[in-house]
């Protein structure tokens, strides 16, 4: 049955009714939007509950997926589409004299994430219910989610984000299922029955609450679970002395310094930050998860030699890697297993995935930091270690040397990767370049070591949100092309590529894109009061701020744009508004450094009389899920243009691409295969391979004064910001000149320069040609199917996790 307007309207008003006590013509959007969440979990729940019950019976295999980030965004849209009532609740708010934007805008985004690899998390939790899989997130609630920025006089500020001061609508608290995790104390061994005991003594006792949230699948009756937990304090354990008044305050001492551990989400991306607190979360994540997935697998009956038969747990990156550890002493110490078969459990229940080779990302924990939070994990790591390193020396004497290297414990350190690789049955990439460096280089000893368990998996996005949902108008477009099946099987986009020379199709991928410009026009009048030109090629640059994304190099291409226009007004080219979208860590000096400057510039160019006409630069504040969402649709180019081996994937470049931009960029984590598929003709590649970047760095022949001394457009470009050209008294560049010219241009921003502006040339005479263009344009829509992370997620269901998709049988009326 499938429900209409009438219906629909009738149950927001009882809605409304039952739990504000108002009428459709009293309430306030808010409460439109609330009352929307309230209709919609009456029917996810049921199905959820279901769901649930339905794993337990048929014993289903299930992936547990352990990640620090989960980066959601608003789920109202989304869970709408799933359910199949997006359309009908869009023209319902209509008929009711509301505009649906503004009540899904008041969902506030979930911003438990950084950037990629958060995202990643919840495109794949979308996939898994969407693909009827059995799978679980776990993650972390924390109470502030990642800082709000804000631009004041061209620089980054950081506000905290406060995601919870409304209720969060999709989150059930399970008080009963709470969990005891503990830290710190010390440890007694025993001897008993001549078997050694562990007693753990005097430790601080923090209570872990689970907040599950639904993720409901596409068209199907699936509903999983996210699990995130928040850590709370006990007045149970605190001994109270009534004689003492300062019992009181120590007590709330105690108690804040326990909440602290889910407090805030740190705000480094592919960065690690040797943090206390950081360390505490990370074990209070992979402890709490492990013992509620212990308790009820137990409650099942089921033997644990057995586990890795029924559960697989998938770590995002080695932030959650002390599972390894951790699982090992809950099979040791409560459950009293022996080592041997201890360690062959863990071994086949946990899978790693890496996701960046840069060495400043690379987790290394100082033993004296960690044997104070976990004297036993400790001595467990201690024992992994040493058996791994004896297994070295007596069957690989061709390693000896490298032991030191390849240790877990080495230096006064604990080596995070090593322990997630020696402790795992599957180690992965996310992109095919990314995982032969891995093999080749970062990791190399240990694909000797291990060579079966390497593996890629090519990172995906889910095509719901990131078409369906932000493009709507082009998923229209190409229905009717194509029919609808691409929907539930995303490969069959490919079935538009023979129409990508017809013109009539061309024309609605024209208008579709047109519409969104303007759209993007007119919210950065509101927001910005600048004027874009609508007919302009729209330049986009999203993602976090970081030295190897080189936001850098396109600033550089864009003041020699500048500086070109002023030479000659009569520039024959396409006019273009270069957007920018990115948070830079609170501690990155040279990121935020990198923002100023791209606000100085885009002042500048913007208010110029002449240039501006041809030439806009906006900077758009708080880069976050919503955000993207409003920009992507809108972009004509995508710029992907990380130094050639650095960026391990990138997810932003499928989006994109899904969305009919035309990528510019090196041959460089994913674009690689992009540019396979949709081939060279539909792409701009350009700069310094990863083989060229490597060779580089090895001679170190590399001398970037060179190229300041022999490129005149460059020596401009450099002299023109360095002399505080854009900035006036207020600020110098001089830090950013010095990376490039006295620590030589880490990553090749000036090497590459000459083939950058090169290549942007050919992208300005290719959009000269419209029809040529968007038969670019609709290839790469046209192969954007196989970045679908319902590829992804089949890949990692059969060749790591062994899972299977379990049928969902329905009781409950739904009205789709
Ligand atoms: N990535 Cl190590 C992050 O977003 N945060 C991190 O801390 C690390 C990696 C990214 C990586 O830079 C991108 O290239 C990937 O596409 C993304 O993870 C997902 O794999």
């Amino acid at each position: 049955m499938s429900i209409t307007v009438e219906t629909l309207s009738q149950l927001l008003k009882e809605k409304l009714t039952s739990s504000f006590g108002k009428s459709l013509e009293e309430a306030t959007t808010k409460e439109v939007f609330q009352s929307t969440c309230l209709i919609m979990k009456d029917s996810i729940h049921p199905n959820w509950q279901m769901t649930q019950q339905t794993y337990d019976q048929n014993e289903s295999k299930q992936v547990y997926y352990f990640s620090m980030e989960f980066l959601l965004g608003r789920m109202i849209e989304t869970n709408l589409l799933n359910m199949g009532l997006l359309d009908i609740y869009k023209e319902t708010l209509t008929s009711l004299g509301f505009n649906p934007e503004d009540v899904f805008r008041e969902e506030h985004d979930a911003g438990l994430g950084n950037g990629g690899l958060g995202r990643l998390a919840a495109c794949f939790l979308d996939s898994l219910a969407s693909l009827e899989l059995p799978g679980y997130g776990m993650g972390i609630r924390y109470k502030y989610g990642l800082f709000q920025q804000k631009v004041v006089n061209g620089y980054q500020v950081e506000l905290p984000d406060y995601w919870l001061e409304d209720e969060y609508m999709w989150e059930t608290k399970r008080d009963d299922k709470a969990i005891e995790v503990r830290f710190g104390g010390t440890v007694e061994t025993t001897v008993l029955n001549g078997q050694l005991q562990f007693q753990h003594h005097d430790y601080e006792r923090v209570l872990a609450i689970p907040y599950d949230v639904p993720i409901v699948g596409y068209n199907n009756n699936t509903v999983n679970t996210l699990r995130l937990w928040s850590a709370e304090s006990t007045t149970n354990h605190f001994h109270f002395h009534s004689s003492r008044g300062h019992d009181y305050y120590h007590y709330l001492d105690y108690k804040r310094s326990i909440e602290k551990i889910s407090e805030f989400l740190y705000p480094d991306d592919s960065y690690y930050e040797g943090k206390v607190l950081r360390l505490k979360q990370q074990y209070f994540l992979v402890s709490a998860g492990l013992q509620s997935i212990i308790r009820r697998y137990k409650k099942q009956n089921k033997p644990l030699h057995q586990l890795s038969k029924h559960v697989v747990i998938q770590i995002n990156d080695t932030h959650p890697s002390l599972v390894v550890p951790e699982l090992m002493r809950l099979l040791l110490d409560e459950e009293k297993l022996g080592w041997n078969e201890a360690w062959s459990i863990t071994q086949e229940t946990v899978a790693y995935t890496n996701h960046t080779t840069l060495s400043e990302a690379l987790e290394k924990w100082p033993e004296d930091m960690f044997t104070t939070l976990f004297p036993r994990l400790y001595q467990i790591i201690e024992e992994i270690n040493e058996r791994f390193c004896k297994m070295l020396w007596y069957d690989y004497p061709e390693l000896r040397e490298k032991i030191p290297e390849m240790a877990i414990l080495a230096y006064g350190q604990i080596h995070m990767a090593h322990l997630a690789m020696v402790g795992s049955f599957s180690i992965n990439g996310v992109a095919k370049l990314h995982t032969e460096i891995l093999k080749d280089r970062v990791m190399q000893p240990f694909y000797t070591v291990f060579p079966k368990r390497f593996n890629n998996k090519t990172n995906g996005i889910t095509h719901r949100r990131w078409l369906l949902n932000v493009n709507p108008n082009l998923a229209n477009v190409i229905s009717e092309a194509i029919g609808t099946e691409w929907i539930h099987q995303p490969e069959q986009l490919t079935k538009i590529i023979p129409f990508s020379t017809d013109s009539s199709f061309q024309e609605s991928i024209r208008k579709v894109k047109h519409e969104n410009k303007k759209r993007l026009a007119s919210y950065i009048k509101e927001h910005y009061n600048v004027i874009i030109d609508d007919q302009s090629i729209v330049d986009v640059h999203i993602k976090r701020l970081h030295g190897y994304k080189r936001q850098l190099l396109n600033l550089f291409h864009i003041i020699h744009l500048y500086n070109s226009y002023k030479e000659n007004p009569a520039l024959e080219m396409t006019p273009r508004t270069f957007i920018f979208g990115a948070k830079a860590a609170p501690g990155y000096t040279f990121a935020k450094q990198v923002i100023k400057l791209i606000n100085a510039v885009a002042e500048k160019i913007n208010n110029h009389p002449q240039v501006s006409k041809n030439l806009k630069v906006i900077f758009l504040e708080n880069y976050q899920v919503s955000l993207a969402e409003r920009i992507i649709p809108a972009a004509d180019v995508s710029e992907q243009i990380s130094t050639a081996s650095k960026e391990a994937s990138g997810t932003g470049n499928m989006k994109l691409m899904m969305n009919g931009a035309l990528t510019i960029g090196t041959q460089d984590g994913a674009n690689v295969e992009i540019s396979e598929f949709v081939g060279n003709d539909n792409i701009f590649t350009f700069g310094l391979t990863s083989e060229e970047v490597f060779a580089y760095q090895q001679s170190g022949e590399y001398n970037a004064r060179d190229y300041y001394n022999n490129d005149r457009r460059l020596r401009n470009v450099m002299d023109l910001f360095v002399n505080q050209h854009f900035s006036g008294d207020d600020v110098d560049f001089k830090d950013i000149f010095y990376s490039l010219l006295y620590n030589n241009d880490e990553y090749f921003v000036l090497k590459d320069f000459d083939s950058y502006i090169d290549t942007q040339k050919h992208v300005d005479q290719t959009y000269q040609n419209q029809s040529d263009w968007l038969s670019k344009s609709i290839v790469n829509i046209g192969h954007s199917g196989a970045f679908s992370s319902d590829r992804t997620i089949k890949q990692y269901a059969q060749d790591i996790w062994n899972i299977r998709p379990t049928k969902i049988e329905s009781h409950v009326k739904t009205y789709y």
